[in-house]
């Protein structure tokens, strides 16, 4: 519980003018009483590490009692349903808060917390009973101020200072990622020892998280995607649901969770054991891209200097595969390459698989900003000669090859966490080798 106290009175340190409101995630239905899977939002859990839907964390500068939570009240009815809920009481004994709440609670005792702040922070949007209730609160000031109520001024978004906290790695959360990691990369060795010709893709996809779930992940970070043959043009397939042709490739983008911290891998690897010719021609410009990038991925460099070294790679090995026709930076500035390559090569890696931070300053074609220590970014280029890459080349039609690794950044350059994983052709040829 250490590391979300901390982060709270970091968080109490950088915003010093107003009330902090964080909800936690909701329910959502699927259908008639039953629900999806519920897994905590990032931000709420980054602050609070308190698990259960429906919770409110408000955080107030300069109190006695700076952070006050709201959790659903105890119902043993419910809970013989749904499961043990921990209460106001656990709330402050277990979750650190100096005062706790149910959220029946919310109208009444809200307004009592804010009322000596003129602003509060807060995401407008985030939650349709917090959108409600604090612009009503707005007005409710605004009509009383004169007889000597504070004004509520604005509602300010706190999610960029958080975001900027998140972006940075504690030394604990890397801890996190590279189990995370490891984790996927141990449920990777799995699907290379699986996927055969004629094996369907979620039967690969089911022994692979298999091997999660018996290594402790709880859940994965995001969908997995077992894309074989042209499947590996549709950059999120999860339908996973083909059989597997000899002599096709497998594209494995996948990543377990850890400590509520996902990773985020994809390799790419001939079914069969063997590239064909033309699989490996893409192949190694495809690895070449993603050691040109994971080179740049360092201190100082820029964190779209990645994907610019990545993406020349990339355009130059169109060039040579016969794909595209022209001049390199041509074709770069005039983003001929986006019939093969459509994705951006990194994005950063935490609590969520594309998790918070800003990648530019000052607008889209703003500066890119620079790469510190402690940040976590995947280098993922890929090329995709797919159904609506017309001009390409026939015999490069249907492959689709991405190559991800995650990458922290370190003082002096970097570590990549997913050094593990078999990544050349030899190595992916052997790890994935029938027998
Ligand atoms: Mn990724």
């Amino acid at each position: 519980m250490d590391q979300f106290a901390e982060r709270r009175s970091r968080l109490l340190n950088e915003i010093t003018d107003g009330a902090i409101v964080v909800p936690a995630g909701h329910l959502a239905t699927r259908n008639h009483d039953v629900e999806f899977e519920f897994r905590q939002v990032s931000p709420f859990w980054y602050l609070t590490g308190f698990g259960e839907p429906d919770a409110i964390a408000v955080l107030r500068p300069g109190s006695e009692k700076p952070y006050a939570l709201f959790v659903l009240p105890r119902d043993p009815k419910l809970e013989t349903w749904t499961g043990l809920r921990t209460g106001v009481e656990a709330a402050q004994e277990k979750f650190g808060a100096d005062v706790a709440f149910t959220t029946t609670e919310l109208d009444t005792e809200l307004p009592k917390l804010l009322a000596d702040y003129e602003q509060v922070y807060y995401a407008l949007g985030t939650d349709q009973k917090l959108d409600a209730l604090l612009t009503d609160q707005s007005v409710k000031r605004r009509r009383m101020a004169p007889r000597g109520d504070k004004a509520l001024n604005s509602i300010v978004d706190p999610m960029p200072v958080i975001d900027q906290m998140r972006l940075i790695k504690s030394p604990l959360e890397v801890e996190c990622l590279q189990k995370a990691i490891d984790i996927t990369a141990a449920g990777f060795d799995v699907a290379f020892k699986t996927a055969k010709p004629s094996v369907f893709e979620f039967e690969v996809q089911a022994e692979m998280e298999h091997e999660f779930r018996g290594r402790g992940s709880e859940r994965n970070g995001y969908p997995s995607i077992l894309a074989s043959g042209a499947n590996s043009c549709i950059l999120h397939y999860i339908s996973n649901r083909d059989r597997m042709d000899d002599g096709s490739l497998l594209l494995v983008d996948a990543g377990a969770e850890y400590e509520m911290y996902s990773a985020d891998i994809t390799r790419t690897w001939p079914v069969n054991g063997t590239f064909s010719p033309e699989q490996k021609d893409v192949y190694e410009v495809v690895l070449a891209a993603n050691e040109a990038g994971i080179d740049a991925a360092k201190p100082g460099n820029g964190a779209m200097d990645v994907h610019d070294v990545a993406l020349k790679v990339l355009t130059q090995g169109l060039l040579d595969l016969g794909a595209l026709k022209g001049d390199l930076d041509a074709l770069i500035t005039e983003r001929g390459f986006l019939p093969y390559y459509m994705h951006g090569t990194s994005h950063w890696l935490g609590l969520d698989v594309h998790d918070s931070g800003i990648y530019r300053t000052g607008g889209r074609t703003g500066p890119s900003i620079k790469l510190e220590a402690g940040m976590v970014l995947t280098v993922e280029p890929g090329l995709y000669f797919g159904p609506f890459a017309e001009d390409a080349p026939e015999r490069l039609k249907g492959i689709g090859i991405r190559t991800e690794d995650d990458v922290l950044i370190t003082e002096d350059g970097n570590r990549v966490l997913t050094s593990a994983v078999p990544k050349t052709v030899s190595e992916v040829e052997a790890a994935a080798s029938v027998n």
